[in-house]
């Protein structure tokens, strides 16, 4: 069977050029459903280099209005000793509150944090959730026998690394990590890491996820997806060797990074279809469509 996704005709839904402020990326945003409108924080950095995460609101989830502010993100306490650059934020709808994480480069390296918010203009920090190095952190959208549930990517320092699941009490102490057995891909055996917040289902948890390779020029940046137990999210049920995405057109393979599909955010629509938020080559935001049920399909046939 092959991949379901549909890349939207719009494509790039918002490129710099459709910003009203002069900046030169626009891409990994987080997503979500917010008081009946689709949302996303994107990630934008400007000609200082330096990165602003900026709301964006949709009726239908294809044109965006691009709150020109950036958002008020306090600093976390170890980020105010040692800096933080954050990035690529993930967002989770648990009881009621809108959860972020996100990556925050430290003097020392990259960890993983977390904020909360219940309206995306004033945000609490939650504080950091890792040691170095990790970062792509999404959190479960409700707990699991009684606990906080994230997929994280520890990463060795040669840079490679995969996703592993941790368990919370409170979202501050985390352990019990283990790695999530996806096989070695062809496509994704340098790294990967957990993208849109997982989709619960009747056949399992269903993950959207990055995994790159090494080419002869680049390293190329994949979307796959996968099924996880219900009860127990550390066991991998499906996950397919094809993946679901590649970079092929030129919004997806020129740009800041050649060659890179990545996803922080996927959102359902009100008629049935999944909506996956994409940066496309590290430089605007790219959407593509499915039917959850359509890709649960390719995971049960592929995996
Ligand atoms: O430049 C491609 C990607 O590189 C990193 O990916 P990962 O988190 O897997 O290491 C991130 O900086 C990501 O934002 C970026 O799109």
């Amino acid at each position: 069977m092959k991949s379901p996704l549909i890349r939207h005709e719009k494509n790039p839904i918002i490129s710099p050029e459709d910003m009203p402020f002069e900046t030169y990326s626009v891409f990994n945003a987080g997503a979500t459903y917010f008081n009946g409108r689709f949302l996303m924080l994107l990630r934008v950095e400007k000609y200082d280099r330096k990165t602003y995460f900026h709301t964006a609101l949709s009726e239908d989830g294809v044109n965006f209005e691009v709150n020109p502010d950036p958002i008020n993100y306090p600093l976390a306490e170890l980020e105010k000793e040692w800096g933080g650059h954050r990035f690529d934020m993930r967002i989770t709808r648990l009881d009621g509150t809108y959860y972020v994480c996100h990556a925050s480069w430290m003097k020392f390296g990259c960890c993983s944090a977390m904020a909360k918010t219940d309206d995306f203009i004033n945000f609490e920090p939650v504080g950091s959730i890792s040691m170095p190095s990790n970062r792509n952190s999404v959190l479960f959208p409700e707990k699991i026998n009684g606990l906080y549930v994230r997929i994280d990517r520890p990463q060795s320092i040669n840079g490679s690394g995969s996703m592993w699941i941790n368990y919370s009490p409170d979202l501050i102490y985390w352990g019990n990590a283990k790695p999530l057995k996806i096989p070695v891909l062809g496509w994704g055996g340098r790294k990967n890491g957990a993208g849109a917040i997982p989709i619960k289902t009747n056949k399992g948890w269903l993950e959207i996820y990055h995994a790159t390779c090494h080419t002869a020029s680049t390293e190329n940046y994949y979307l796959g997806a996968m099924l996880l137990d219900l009860k127990d999210p550390s066991i991998v049920l499906k996950a397919p060797e094809k993946f679901i995405l590649a970079a092929e057109k030129n919004y997806e393979c020129i740009g800041q990074v050649p060659n890179v599909v990545f996803t922080a955010g996927a959102v359902e629509t009100t008629d049935g279809k999944l909506n996956i938020y994409y940066g496309g080559a590290d430089t605007r935001m790219c959407l593509a469509q499915t039917a959850i049920e359509d890709l649960v399909e390719f995971c049960l046939r592929n995996g």
